[in-house]
């Protein structure tokens, strides 16, 4: 039997679950009068995927975001979808952003940066991330039709647009080649996916040693600096929670 290990999650009051998973996980879920969103995410994962969100071009997306992430990607969503995917697209990608500020944590000992340019066949596609706590996103990408299948290709955008918002990311997307509609948005799935993966992977060399908090006092609003390397603070209380989030100041 594997040992039970406790989760902390940051937006319950301080409270925790157990759960007998291990890795870095985030969990979110999201009710409005337009979407029901549940999301589990485990950035330490295999790459197992289930998703249902309603959207079945969503969803192979979201396999991609498993798959070469190696991130055990779960999202189940119900939303509106008689009238058109954007609520869901929006609430699911919202819920992905909130779940991955979760699964960080402090973020300590992480690589923070990832790049990545994946081919898909004639498509090529360059991301460029850090997990910088500051939202920031270019998206340079050229979709030539309105459709593949029944998913409008104007959500790419605003999926990774509400993603960053809720997880603090920098992250810019760039085309470099594609002519194919579903080639161009799978390569910008699987590069942002295989970016994540080496931004949110442990740097050996740091060995999970930032240093203490204590040596160098009281934090600041962006964080505790030391060493010449700012970095995200413990959200260990109400009160520092509210700074750091949804005002994040952000790290340099
Ligand atoms: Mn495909």
């Amino acid at each position: 039997m594997e040992p039970q290990t406790t989760i902390p999650h940051a937006f319950d009051n301080g409270s925790s679950i157990t759960s007998s998973e291990t890795g870095r996980i985030g969990e979110v879920k999201r009710s409005t009068k337009e979407t029901n969103v549940h999301v589990k995410l485990n950035l330490d994962g295999t790459g197992v995927a289930e998703n249902n969100s309603g959207i079945p071009f969503l969803d192979h997306m979201l396999d991609q975001l498993a798959s070469h992430g190696l991130f055990d990607v779960q999202v189940k969503a119900t939303g509106d979808i008689h009238i058109d995917d954007h609520h869901t697209n929006e609430d699911v990608a919202l819920a992905i952003g909130t779940a991955l500020l979760q699964a960080l944590d402090d973020r300590k000992g992480i690589n923070r940066f990832g790049d990545f340019s994946a081919p898909l066949d004639e498509a090529l596609v360059h991301v460029s991330l850090d997990l910088s706590g500051r939202p920031h996103l270019n998206f340079d990408v050229q979709i030539p039709t309105q459709r593949v299948g029944t998913y409008d290709t104007q959500l790419v955008e605003h999926f990774f647009q509400s993603l960053v918002n809720t997880s603090g990311m920098t992250l810019h997307i760039r085309q470099l080649a594609g002519k194919n509609s579903h080639h161009i948005i799978e390569a910008t799935f699987k590069a942002f996916a295989r970016a994540l993966r080496q931004a949110t992977e442990y740097d050996l060399r740091r060995g999970g040693s930032v240093p203490r908090v204590s040596k160098f006092g009281l934090p600041s609003q962006k964080g505790f600096c030391l060493d010449r390397e700012i970095i995200y603070y413990r959200k260990d209380s109400d009160s520092l929670r509210k700074v750091a989030y949804p005002n994040l100041q952000g790290i340099s």
